[in-house]
């Protein structure tokens, strides 16, 4: 280990035989064209400095954890999650230009604010290196690691952008933080540091949240797009929605799996019968985030994989990483897509994106 670097918390269990082992799949041979992510992940552990990336690279941090949603009377199965997740991601085509680096896992400490502040640590060091962090969860507690480890890394706090059928602002109980309170933390971070409190929730679902929750939203500065939102002819309301919420702000994002109704996302501790789809609508949406390179780390919560049908919840949070992954690998193309056709621009070419990466400048 260099001098210069501080021990991680003992939390952080760096890729071991078994996580080599957890990322298998398909092997069609070696070459560029057949390579599959199993093939292409490399594996790092993050005690020792991590060379800069200077291309997009996605880092891979397992939040082996659910002790948050036992706090919050929730069902229990998140911790085996991020396992789940590298095995649906192991088959998946190599995308062109894109670094992929498997870190290890964040297991539970002895509380849930220890749990966070260990990933924090990691996290802060991948977004240092300028790569990017995907954690693999795991309770929504989650969700203060990578905004605490982001705004270390970069001095500032990021805007919140949070898919969820849960505002996740409820007040912080006595005995601690939960998998409902990690936007609570953050905006009390912010209140602490002076700093703006930004957050977007997108898929906020109407049963899934009292009156106070909403009040709290409100005071917290907050903007909402509930499920009906999603729907390709409401796609720029949206942007322009995100866009004025997070301003000129990096991104931490947010997705939890409960956003999406309960036949595409069954495994999670609170499935919604009426959530969004993940059609072209939403992935419009995830995609102008990526496009727009402000997005400074990502975590998919809440997969609870002994809750699931046939993988469908793991295959989901999967292919949601494959999307982000594939944005990025397009970051340089400059295709020229029909402004006026919406899947004209799914490639991610659209004006909300693009108002989103001029805005970065
Ligand atoms: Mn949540």
């Amino acid at each position: 280990m260099s001098a210069a670097m501080e021990p991680l918390p003992t939390s952080y269990e760096p890729p071991t035989k078994a996580s080599e082992l957890a990322w298998s799949g398909r092997d069609d041979g070696d070459g560029l064209d057949v390579r599959r992510w199993h093939q292409a992940v490399a594996f790092h552990d993050l005690s020792e400095p991590l060379d800069h990336c200077f291309e997009p690279t996605l880092c891979f941090i397992g939040y082996a954890s659910h002790e948050g949603v036992r706090e919050n009377m929730g069902r229990v199965g998140a911790e085996d999650g991020p396992r789940k997740l590298r095995e649906r991601m192991g088959s998946f085509p190599a995308v062109e230009g894109v670094s992929l680096i498997e870190c290890g896992n964040i297991r539970p400490a002895a509380t849930v604010v220890e749990t966070q502040h260990a990933l924090a640590a990691v996290v802060e060091r991948v977004v240092r290196a300028g790569a990017v962090p995907v954690v693999l969860g795991g309770g929504h507690d989650q969700a203060f690691g990578l905004f605490l480890g982001i705004a270390r890394a970069s001095g500032n706090a990021p805007a919140c952008v949070n898919f969820d059928a849960h505002l996740d602002l409820r007040p912080i109980p006595a005995r601690g933080p939960n998998s409902g309170t990690p936007f609570t933390q953050a905006w009390e971070w912010c209140k602490e540091k002076r700093a703006q409190f930004r957050y977007a929730a997108l898929g906020v679902q109407r049963l899934g949240n009292t009156a106070q929750l909403f009040t709290r939203a409100e005071q917290a500065g907050a903007t909402l797009v509930d499920a009906d939102g999603f729907a390709l002819d409401m796609i720029e309301v949206v942007m322009d929605a995100v866009n004025d919420a997070i301003d000129e702000a990096e991104i931490a994002l947010s997705i939890d799996l409960d956003v999406f109704a309960a036949a595409f996302a069954p495994g999670v501790s609170a499935p919604n019968a009426m959530g969004i789809a993940p059609d072209a609508a939403f992935r419009r949406v995830l995609r102008g985030l990526i496009a727009s390179e402000r997005v400074r780390g990502v975590e998919i919560a809440e997969l609870c994989p002994a809750l699931d049908v046939d993988d469908r919840t793991a295959r989901l949070g999967a292919a949601i990483v494959f999307e982000i992954a594939s944005t990025l690998g397009d970051g340089d193309e400059d295709e020229d897509g029909d402004e006026d056709d919406v899947e004209g621009g799914a490639e991610g070419d659209d004006d909300a994106s693009r108002e989103a990466a001029e805005g970065d400048e």
